[in-house]
């Protein structure tokens, strides 16, 4: 028996709704190119119900204690561990990742934001100033009221908490926008939302394209505050549309991170820090180092064993408990990443390992979008492979001579995200991290994350810091309070 593909329906006042137009998309799996769900293609019409929902909650959720905010967030985070396996599985259907990586990361990590922004609110501090003897000013930060919540679809559950958690333990109230391309965790969050007794319309999510959905969210007049998270050219259209309506943005952009290794690095290390930063999630994750730049004395030996170590990641269905490197989230995400190995042949350079599309790994994924891991070596330093984000399994790998050069190469890119250095001289890794222009710098290590530190990008990759202390500032409002003596 067909049974029909199951229909993602937008979350408003704490329901599951159909779209007002009544339309859907069809829902890709990566690992088979086949529909295997349908999303809700929304439009203005259900974001004004989201926002109307968002707006009745606010005065009650602004009222309620801390306390007990903290409670129905820590909630949240129990459940999504309880259901860690079933969101874990979702998750790696919608987004093609291995399983193994969306029960390792995305899930937890889902479950830590929820939780770390559950216990931060409970020790917020705020100022006071005494002006002299004349007045006492003290400073109130209080919620904005509605915020928009814009995420990308390379680790969709890890990424929407990131933004919903500290929203609305300020207490605001949400109007969140998962990417089309993997709408099935925010789907689930959602009901898991509701079973934690989260008040109805404290958290909206509406379901659909970004032209019809985000930039509605993006112009709506009621929504003050926009935490958004996506590539650059979509960055700047929502900073556009936001900058006449005087909202406040925080943008996560697209990456082109440094990795450098010098000579006296731990090289075992250094390899297998760099082969987990150039692949993992399939090179889909904004924080990869996918320039890779090896002090010249060490760069035939680095090159070697990196390739060997590369070539025994296993390539398979993300289902399949031994796969390391999945599918590609869809055909224009393959087609893009086809196109930059291409040039990158164009521009000079050799591939030294994959570039060329993979034989299928099984019947059920026949159809679905692969590419192998893919090193490319002798490309000259400032051509467009080595300077636009192309966001999959792809690195490059340059000598560098000294440090002064390296530093020059790093900083060569209109992107400032994250970087890695690895080296085992202390006073080198301080001065190399003062000097490189990214939000983070991670010395010996890749993708070692403390949520109280502030994160975000320079330049073309973004605006603002979100984590910790700067996630709750940024979704709150500091009012000073001058009182006379
Ligand atoms: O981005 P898109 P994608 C970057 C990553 C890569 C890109 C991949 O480096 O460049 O994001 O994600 C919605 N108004 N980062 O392709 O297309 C869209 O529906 C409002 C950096 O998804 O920008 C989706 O929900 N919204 C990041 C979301 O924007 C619009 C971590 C992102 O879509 C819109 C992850 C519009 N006009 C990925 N058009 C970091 N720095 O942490 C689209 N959207």
């Amino acid at each position: 028996m067909r049974t029909e593909p199951l229909q993602i329906q937008n979350f408003i006042d704490g329901q599951f709704v159909e779209p007002i137009g009544g339309k859907y998309l069809d829902n890709i799996e990566p690992a088979t190119g086949k529909a295997y769900s349908q999303v809700a293609d929304s439009d203005s019409r259900d974001v004004d119900l989201a926002v109307a929902a968002a707006e009745k909650a606010f005065p009650d959720w602004l009222k309620k204690p801390a306390a007990e905010r903290s409670k129905i967030l820590l909630r949240i985070a129990d459940l999504i561990e309880r259901d860690l396996e079933k969101l874990a599985r979702a998750e790696s259907i919608d987004t093609g990742k291995p399983l193994s990586l969306a029960r390792t990361l995305d899930i937890p990590r889902a479950a830590s934001n929820f939780r770390f922004f559950a216990t931060a609110i409970l020790h917020t501090e705020s100022e006071a100033h005494i002006t002299d003897g004349v007045a006492f000013n003290y400073t109130l930060r209080q919620p904005r009221g509605i915020a928009g919540l814009i995420s990308p679809w390379n680790l969709p559950l890890y990424l929407l908490s990131w933004k919903i958690a500290p929203a609305i333990a300020c207490g605001n109230t949400a109007v969140a926008k998962p990417s089309e391309l993997t709408p099935m965790t925010a789907y689930l969050l959602c009901e898991i939302c509701r079973e934690a007794g989260l008040p109805n319309g404290v958290l909206n999510v509406v379901h659909g394209t970004g032209p019809k959905v985000g930039a509605a969210i993006t112009a709506h007049p009621k929504i003050g505050t926009i935490s958004f998270t996506g590539g650059t050219v979509t960055g700047k259209k929502v900073a556009e549309a936001c900058a006449p309506l005087f909202k406040k943005v925080s943008l996560e952009l697209g990456g082109k991170n440094p990795n450098i290794i010098f000579a006296d690095a731990d090289l075992n290390a250094a390899i297998a820090g760099s082969v987990r930063s150039s692949f993992a999630n399939q090179g889909q994750i904004c924080l990869c180092g996918s320039r890779v730049f090896v002090e010249r004395s060490a760069y035939k030996d680095f090159v070697d064993r990196f390739i060997e170590r590369t070539a025994q990641l296993c390539l398979g269905d993300p289902l399949d408990e031994k796969t390391e490197q999945g599918a590609i989230v869809n055909e224009a995400q393959l087609d893009k990443i086809k196109f930059y190995v291409d040039l990158a042949q164009k521009e000079g350079g050799k591939i030294a390992l994959g570039g060329k599309t993979p034989e299928p790994v099984n019947d059920r994924c026949r159809d679905g979008y692969f590419f192998p891991p893919t090193v490319i070596t002798d490309l000259p330093v400032s051509c467009r492979t080595n300077r636009e984000e192309i966001f999959g399994p792809v690195v490059t790998i340059t000598p560098f001579d000294n440090e002064e050069e390296v530093i020059g190469y790093a900083n060569d890119t209109d992107y400032g995200l994250a970087s890695s250095v690895w080296t085992q001289n202390l006073n080198r890794a301080h001065r190399v991290a003062e000097q490189i222009h990214t939000g983070t710098v991670w010395v010996n290590c890749w993708l070692v994350r403390d949520l109280r530190v502030p994160f975000g990008g320079m330049k073309a990759s973004g605006v603002g810091r979100e984590g910790g202390t700067e996630a709750l500032h940024f979704f709150t409002e500091a009012k000073n309070i001058c009182i006379a003596k």
